[in-house]
């Protein structure tokens, strides 16, 4: 087939805020980036603007990426564009974790990671020899993989249209947390960018500030730290604003390599301590005991350095109570945690957590996947019922973000920032809880029909 244009669809969820999107559609960014020159390519995000069917023609490549959230969403861009004879080429987290779920509708799936796989599928549309699905579950080595290309970093314009610029430099997590997707959506082995291309992103991209895509970037201080030294010596020298990582709590334990954090720029640490409640601690991986002054005493440690913490905590374990959201909220007004993510236990399939309430009859029937963003129930709890679940939730997220809580969680925040950062850092310190409230707030609203999304 001559394809005519390769188009990169990000389905929408969130739209505008103060007019512009979120997150850069990074993802797509990277796969962007692996188009041949001489093939037109364009990242569509739904966030941003409306799908223009009317561009679509048999000659169009389309690749959709998915969460498990928007798949519904995704099906119906396929199934337009497949109307106007567009190829349908879908990849991504849901994807890979329940391709039975996605092959029926797409013309070829893509499980696992695409580096490989995306170029070998480019040339088999232009070949006229697409297969129905390509499978990269590797977990290869990250040197000299799809580096943004200018092209795409100048059709994005990350700085006009989006609050936050994503970046990865390593993936990839061991622990196999019971709930969580990460070693079936980035494998099991740490993997590392090399540290000059990393740097080189950064100054082609122009960006100041961004938020790490890794999953577990915080472990890499146990497992490799000359990696992490020579990085945040690297990144010390840029003229960065700040930036953010995931990471579990022992970060809390390498003093020296905070301090090079906090040279590096680095200034926020998103840590999932993921539960108060120690009866919890099989479902989380190793890495945390329940133990609420070992937090206390990590958060202060961080805090030492001059770099902010927030903490992220999931509910509905199955050793958790109605007793847990009173015991969560003691301690996030104890802990001086800059930023607070709550969410609701949710069984993503592919997971530990999943596998064992399908044995047990524990999933809800017939809950659409729109539902699985970690702020609905979705299966039956063990320690309550579904209304306390929900309710329990619903009490925590009006404590933490209503305005003047935000408020006193940022000016608390603000106090350990240095004055000549104040003007830098401002945004950064509220646009967290922000984010989250905007989150909770997909709460409250009816399931959208296709129809309704735009
Ligand atoms: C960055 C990120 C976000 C950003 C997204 C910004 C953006 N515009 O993309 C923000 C903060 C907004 C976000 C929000 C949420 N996220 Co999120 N997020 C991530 C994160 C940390 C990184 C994704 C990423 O960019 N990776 C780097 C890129 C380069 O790699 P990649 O995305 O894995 O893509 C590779 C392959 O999957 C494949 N691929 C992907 N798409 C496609 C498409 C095609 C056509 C092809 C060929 C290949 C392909 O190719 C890529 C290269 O190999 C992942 C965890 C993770 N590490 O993957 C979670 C993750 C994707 N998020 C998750 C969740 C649950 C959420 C939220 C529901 C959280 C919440 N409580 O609100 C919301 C949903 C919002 C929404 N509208 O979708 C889950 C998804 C689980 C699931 N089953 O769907 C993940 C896996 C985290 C986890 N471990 O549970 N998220
Ligand atoms: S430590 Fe974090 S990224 Fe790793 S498996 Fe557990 S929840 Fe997932």
């Amino acid at each position: 087939m001559n394809i005519d244009k390769i188009v990169l669809v990000y389905p929408k969820r969130d739209g505008l805020i103060f007019g512009r999107a979120h997150g850069s559609p990074y993802t797509l960014m990277r796969l962007a980036s692996l188009v041949p020159p001489e093939i037109p390519v364009e990242i569509w995000d739904e966030d941003l603007h409306p799908i223009d069917f009317n561009r679509v023609t048999p000659h169009t490549v389309m690749g959709i990426t998915s969460k498990t959230l928007s798949i519904d969403r995704a099906k119906q861009i396929a199934s337009d564009a497949k109307k106007r004879g567009a190829t349908v080429v879908v990849g991504g987290t849901h994807v890979t974790l329940a391709p039975d779920d996605v092959a029926p509708w797409a013309d070829a799936i893509v499980v696992g990671e695409a580096y490989r796989t995306w170029p070998q599928i480019i040339h088999d549309v232009a070949n006229d020899n697409l297969q129905p699905a390509y499978v990269d579950e590797e977990w290869a080595p990250l040197a000299g993989v799809a580096p943004l290309t200018d092209r795409v970093i100048k059709m994005v314009n990350e700085k006009k249209h989006y609050w936050t610029p994503y970046l990865e430099i390593t993936r990839g997590c061991p622990r196999n947390c019971t709930f969580c997707t990460a070693i079936r959506v980035s494998g099991k082995i740490m993997r590392h960018r090399p540290i000059d291309e990393v740097v080189d992103e950064i100054a082609r991209r122009g960006i100041k500030r961004f938020f790490l895509t890794d999953d577990n970037f915080g472990l890499n201080f146990r497992t490799d730290p000359n990696y992490i030294a020579q990085l945040f010596d690297a990144l010390k020298k840029l003229p960065l604003n700040g930036w953010t990582a995931q990471a579990e709590m022992m970060v809390g334990e390498f003093p020296e390599l905070l301090e090079m954090a906090r040279h590096a720029h680095l200034d926020k640490f998103f840590i999932g301590f993921e539960s108060v409640n120690a009866g919890n601690i099989r479902e989380l991986g190793g890495k945390t005991k329940g133990s609420q002054e070992k937090y206390k005493q990590i958060i202060n440690e961080i805090h030492r350095h001059g770099i902010g913490v927030v903490g992220l905590f999931v509910f509905g374990f199955d050793h958790d109570t109605p007793q847990v959201f009173e015991d969560t909220w003691k301690f996030v007004r104890e802990s001086e945690l800059d930023g607070v993510s709550v969410t609701i236990l949710t069984p993503y399939p592919g997971t530990p957590q999943r596998d064992q309430w399908i044995a047990e009859n524990r999933l809800m029937p017939d809950t659409p996947w729109s539902l699985y963003d970690t702020s609905h129930v979705t299966y039956y709890p063990k320690l309550m019922t579904v209304d306390q679940l929900r309710e329990g939730y619903d009490w925590m997220c009006r404590r933490l973000y209503n305005p003047a809580s935000i408020l006193a969680r940022g000016a608390r925040a603000m106090r350990r920032v240095p004055l000549a950062k104040e003007r830098t850092k401002f945004f950064s310190t509220f646009s967290t809880d922000f984010g989250y409230r905007k989150t909770y707030s997909f709460r409250d609203q009816p399931v959208p029909e296709y129809g309704q999304m735009l």
